[in-house]
């Protein structure tokens, strides 16, 4: 699954010192977007790299986008969306990192993004009714009561992941790339001596955004991770510390996305390659083997499978399957987080 994250705020609020926190690359390009991968650490394929000495270990990716730098002009910001427009999820980040004290404005930052983003559908909305308002032909007429529902729904302030809309009407809409139907998670770019609070901050802004499951609040400093992350690897776990972070950005952010878009992992292991796969929560092995490749998908028989705790306590797979650990699943079996899969198919 090829998944992307677009980075969105106002000038200055820390966007590009994010991107590269997290891609490990410049940000800020001048005349277009940047783009670069995150890498999805897993301390679960670092083991299982570790037992097979694969000639290649890949880690799974997500993809950011960091916007050019733009000050402020109004097509500027407009501008900037539309950049972000085909990505599967956003990241919103709001720069507190002036004050120490930063909590009051935070809603008001919160609030204008989301007026932002729903502003910005129920143009889309009101163009494509207008547009379509004439036709007579039945798809169009049906896109044209669609449309009118999600409409009314902008119009009362309503995100469109409010809507509980069917599959065909998801599919119907889904070139629009509507803002409102992302995963959003707001990056509050902290003063340093927030650090210690970044929990309360975060869980204070939760409560507020409650009510709307898409979304995601995370406090963090951009400027100190960033910094941290220059250093060696082994003199980086001090200095965390040392600032008070629990979990280093990197992951925090990834973790972050992968539950706000139900987001899960399996694993391939041989001694060619080690591999970590993303999958939706809830999918089938039988999808699961089309994430690798569709002859797999097409040709599919079993899944032969142990998953990683098991596999970890006794990283022996004679012993696995003398303990019945290692299982023969069909396609309609729903991979679970940490599978270890090897797939039998027929091409
Ligand atoms: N003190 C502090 N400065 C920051 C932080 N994040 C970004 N900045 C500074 O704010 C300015 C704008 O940052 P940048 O990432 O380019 O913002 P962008 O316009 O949103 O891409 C730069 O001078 C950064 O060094 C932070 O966490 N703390
Ligand atoms: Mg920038």
């Amino acid at each position: 699954m090829n998944l992307s994250c677009g980075i969105i705020g106002k000038p200055f609020s820390g966007k590009s010192t994010l991107f590269a926190l997290m891609t490990g690359e410049d940000g800020g390009g001048k005349f277009g977007p940047v783009r670069g991968m995150a890498k999805v650490s897993d301390s679960r394929i670092d083991y299982l790299s570790s037992l097979y000495h694969p000639k290649k270990t890949t880690y799974a990716s997500v993809e950011f986008i960091d916007v050019p730098g733009v000050s402020g002009s109004e097509t500027g910001e407009n501008k900037m969306l539309e950049h972000v427009r085909n990505t599967e999820s956003l990241l919103a980040v709001i720069g507190a990192f002036e004050e120490e004290d930063c909590d009051a404005s935070l809603q008001g930052e919160i609030q204008g993004i989301l007026d932002e983003l729903l502003l910005n559908d129920l143009i889309l909305t009101e163009n494509r009714l207008e547009k379509i308002k004439h036709q007579r032909n039945p798809q169009e007429k049906d896109e044209f009561v669609l449309f009118s529902r999600l409409h009314e729904a902008l119009e009362e302030n309503r995100p469109l992941r409010s809507l509980d809309l069917k599959e065909d009407e998801q599919k119907a809409i889904k070139g629009f790339q509507f803002f409102t139907l992302k995963p959003l998670m707001f990056v509050i770019n902290i003063h340093e001596e927030a650090i210690p609070r970044a929990e309360a901050i975060e869980n204070r802004l939760r409560e507020k955004l409650a009510n709307d499951a898409h979304t995601g609040v995370i406090a963090l400093s951009a400027l100190i991770e960033e910094e941290i992350m220059q250093l060696p690897e082994e003199e980086r776990p001090a200095f965390l510390e040392e600032m008070g972070i629990g979990e280093p950005a990197t992951e925090k952010v990834i973790r972050s996305i992968y539950s706000l878009l139900g987001l899960i992992s399996f694993f391939t292991a041989g001694e060619d390659e080690v591999k970590a796969w993303t999958i939706r929560k809830g999918a089938s092995a039988r999808s699961a083997a089309g994430e690798i490749h569709s002859d797999i998908e097409r040709g599919f028989i079993k899944a032969e499978l142990v998953h990683y705790d098991d596999f970890a306590a006794t990283p022996d797979m004679k012993k696995l399957k003398e303990a019945g650990l290692v299982r023969l699943e069909g396609k309609e079996y729903v991979v679970r987080d940490g599978d270890i899969i090897n797939f039998k198919f027929n091409v």
